[in-house]
């Protein structure tokens, strides 16, 4: 990771970094446990909870959901941020069109390989940036990325962003992720430096 202050993109914009934050050219591997290899036509998404239709998806019915590209900032909180991501992928917003999400559902659990979870309200899974992505600067997301679903959720540190996506909870109330109950701090906000608890 470069110390970089001369980037031409923080010169115009300084504040396009949030505080404590450096930014890399690279985009960093990070991660709890091991890198599953999945046998594709055995991996499901699973759509459940505070829903009308649960809902299982192959990676082929994912593929083929109405698709949108976003152009992000992501800033992990071990203080690397990378500037203009191209990912692609389906709005959580038509994931929980399609569920039919219900009233009650106020949070997001996202359960992953592993075990892992983590989870975020539900006004900042339906906006507009919030992604399930299979692609990132024109390639499939990589095998160490998340491969072959993760989430994107730019609005908060990237430990958010789940890879290795295996279902998407609705849920009436909030439940601590992995990360979230080893002192990670549950709001996540880069700009608010909500680093850890
Ligand atoms: N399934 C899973 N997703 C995860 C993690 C993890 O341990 N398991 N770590 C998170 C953390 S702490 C970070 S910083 C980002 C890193 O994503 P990257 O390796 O694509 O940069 O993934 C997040 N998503
Ligand atoms: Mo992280």
């Amino acid at each position: 990771m470069l110390r970089r202050p001369t980037d031409p993109r923080v010169e115009a914009n300084p504040e396009r970094l949030p505080p404590g934050q450096v930014l890399t050219e690279k985009w960093p591997v990070l991660h709890y446990g091991r890198v599953p290899t999945y046998e594709l036509d055995r991996w499901r998404l699973r759509i459940f909870g505070e829903v009308a239709r649960e809902t299982t998806l192959t990676l082929a019915e994912v593929l083929a959901l109405p698709s949108k590209e976003v152009v992000c900032d992501i800033h992990c909180v071990t203080t690397w941020s990378r500037f203009d991501n191209h990912f692609e992928g389906v709005p959580l917003r038509h994931i929980a069109e399609l569920a039919g999400v219900l009233p009650e559902a106020a949070f997001v659990e996202f359960h992953c390989y592993g075990g892992f979870s983590t989870s975020v309200p539900l006004e900042v899974a339906l906006a507009e940036d919030a992604l399930l992505t299979y692609r990132h600067d024109g390639v499939p997301i990589s095998q160490e990325h998340g491969y072959p679903l993760r989430a994107l959720l730019p609005r908060k540190y990237f430990w958010k962003s789940a890879k290795w996506l295996e279902a998407v909870e609705f849920r009436a109330q909030d439940q601590l992720g992995f990360w979230e109950r080893n002192g990670y701090n549950n709001s996540a906000d880069p700009w608010r430096e909500e680093r850890y608890w």
